[in-house]
C-alpha cells in the first residue's frame, strides 16, 4: 500500500517537472551592426521563434562587446519620427509565434563599444528570456547587409 502510494507520487513528480519549463525558443538569422569604426554604439538583430506551448518573453541581454546592452524598440511619435526607447519590460514572444528583431523596430543595443567592430567580427551575446533562461548566441558582425525596410537611425 505504502509502496503504491510512493510510487504513484513519484511518477506524479515525474510527470509534473516538464511543466516548469514550456518555452522552447529559436535564434534565427542574427546579426550586428555598427555605424562604422568610429562607432560608440551597435545594434544585434534577429529573428526569435517560440516552438514551446507557452508565450516566453526576451527580458535581458549581455555580452562583453559593450559597456551597457539594453533592449531598444523604435516608437513612431505620430509625427513619423521614429524615436528610439528603452524597453525595460523586453519583448513578448507569444507560443509558436516569431518576433523579428530589425532595423527600424526592436533590437539589442550595445552602448559603449569596447572595441570597434568589423566585417566578419563575432559578438558574444547572451539573451535572457524569461522561461527558456539564457541563450547564447554568436552574432556575426555584418556591415554591409540592407534590410528591405529602411527607418533612419538618428
Ligand atoms: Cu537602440
Amino acid at each position: 500500500m505504502k509502496l503504491t502510494t510512493l510510487i504513484s507520487a513519484a511518477v506524479a513528480g515525474v510527470i509534473a517537472i516538464p511543466s516548469i519549463a514550456l518555452a522552447d525558443i529559436v535564434v534565427q538569422d542574427a546579426y550586428a551592426r555598427s555605424a562604422g569604426s568610429m562607432a560608440k554604439a551597435g545594434a544585434a538583430f534577429m529573428m526569435l521563434e517560440n516552438t514551446g506551448p507557452s508565450a516566453d518573453r526576451l527580458i535581458d541581454a549581455k555580452s562583453d562587446a559593450a559597456v551597457k546592452i539594453e533592449l531598444h524598440t523604435h516608437i513612431d511619435q505620430g509625427d513619423g519620427v521614429m524615436k528610439m526607447t528603452h524597453v525595460p519590460e523586453g519583448f513578448e514572444i507569444p507560443a509558436g509565434s516569431m518576433i523579428a528583431l530589425k532595423r527600424g523596430g526592436k533590437h539589442v543595443m550595445f552602448m559603449g563599444l569596447k572595441n570597434a567592430w568589423s566585417q566578419g567580427d563575432m559578438i558574444n551575446l547572451t539573451l535572457v528570456f524569461e522561461q527558456a533562461g539564457e541563450i547564447n548566441v554568436q552574432v556575426p558582425v555584418d556591415l554591409e547587409r540592407q534590410d528591405k525596410m529602411m527607418h533612419s537611425h538618428n
